[in-house]
């Protein structure tokens, strides 16, 4: 086995790295993601099967979507106002290659999150409000003005997609929330169920993972609360039936699955922070001239062409975001 420090992997600890991670050297996430082809290969399992294994995971999140009660309310009308010049990345290709720990420390992570059961699926917002509230999704969705955005998605391993996500702006959920003044951190938590999500039994990790950003960021219109994808809802690996959608920042600040919204006055430790501080802080903004403790964020390499492009500021939404870190002195706006 090769060296894992020269992996660029969120996690340095993990002893058992299957030969497929990414590495950010050679391999692009493209090429570890066919690489399993070998992988299967070595195992005795040809070509066309391995076509078969893909396809049909790919065929079972869509088959499990098309179940989903929130069916009915896509595809969603696009705002407009969130443009790209990139190429939307291939469902197929997206919904393979995930990152998603609750489900495995490796990006195949489709086929064993199909076992989060995803109904009934509560949301509770507490904390620092007028209206704590425990909402079903389906009465959350009913409420909130769903829209369809193309974003970028920039992971700190330096890999990057384009995704159409569907979903209502965060800062309708604040209102409905109604914080009190004392509010300035919004906390969030994906669910806890190890003998689902058997990733969660791997006890050095700092379970539930909790994700969370400033009041000021919540309220910015690029936040967005993602409930489906593709013109569909969520498929379980991108983090149905609610996740975060945060493009200016390194993905693992946009948590999947989310149970539980907590408005709070102190700065809550993330899951990664908690983990390594060093390397991964509480603003995690992009920034190419900032380098990751093991790598360089100079760089990306865009999961569906494997080109490999310069990273840009915040992600190329400094116009929107950069504001919002213009006063803040003494921090380590970029890790
Ligand atoms: N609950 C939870 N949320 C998570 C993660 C995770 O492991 N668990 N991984 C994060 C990371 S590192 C990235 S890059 C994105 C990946 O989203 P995708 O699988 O939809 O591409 O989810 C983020 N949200
Ligand atoms: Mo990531």
């Amino acid at each position: 086995m090769e060296n894992p420090k020269q992996y660029s992997n969120l996690c340095a600890y993990r002893a058992n790295r299957p030969s497929w991670a990414l590495s950010e050297n050679d391999a692009t996430p493209e090429a570890a993601f066919f690489n399993r082809r070998e992988l299967l290969k070595g195992l005795g399992i040809g070509a066309g099967l391995v076509a078969g294994i893909t396809g049909s995971l790919y065929g079972a999140s869509e088959a499990i979507a098309a179940e989903d009660p929130s069916a009915g309310l896509y595809p969603v009308k696009r705002n407009e106002a969130f443009k790209l010049e990139r190429d939307i990345t291939p469902e197929k290709i997206n919904a393979a290659y995930n990152n998603f720990y609750e489900f495995g420390s490796h990006k195949q992570i489709a086929a064993a999150a199909q076992s989060l059961k995803i109904r009934p699926w509560e949301v509770t917002i507490d904390g620092l409000v007028e209206k704590p509230m425990t909402i079903g999704i389906d009465d959350l969705l009913a409420k909130m003005p769903l829209e369809e955005r193309l974003y970028r998605h920039r992971c700190v391993e330096a890999w990057s997609m384009t995704v159409p996500w569907s979903g209502f702006s965060l800062s309708k959920l604040v209102a409905l929330a109604k914080p009190t003044s004392g509010a300035k951190y919004v906390r969030f938590e994906t669910f806890s169920d190890p003998d689902v999500a058997t990733g969660q039994k791997q006890t050095w990790y700092p379970w539930p993972y909790v994700e969370a950003i400033t009041i000021e960021e919540a309220t910015n219109d690029l936040a967005f609360m993602v409930t489906g994808a593709y013109g569909k809802p969520l498929a379980k690996q991108f983090g149905s039936p609610l996740r975060l959608a945060l493009p200016w920042k390194y993905g693992f600040k946009s948590i999947k699955s989310i149970v539980k919204i907590s408005f709070t006055d102190k700065r809550p430790k993330s899951f990664w922070e908690q983990l390594n501080a060093n390397e991964y802080g509480f603003w995690a903004n992009v920034n190419p001239e900032v380098s990751h403790p093991r790598w360089s964020q100079a760089n990306e390499t865009i999961l569906h062409t494997r080109e490999k492009v310069p990273t840009l500021l915040f992600n190329g939404y400094g116009e929107q975001v950069a504001s919002l870190y213009e006063n803040i002195e003494g921090q380590q706006l970029y890790r």
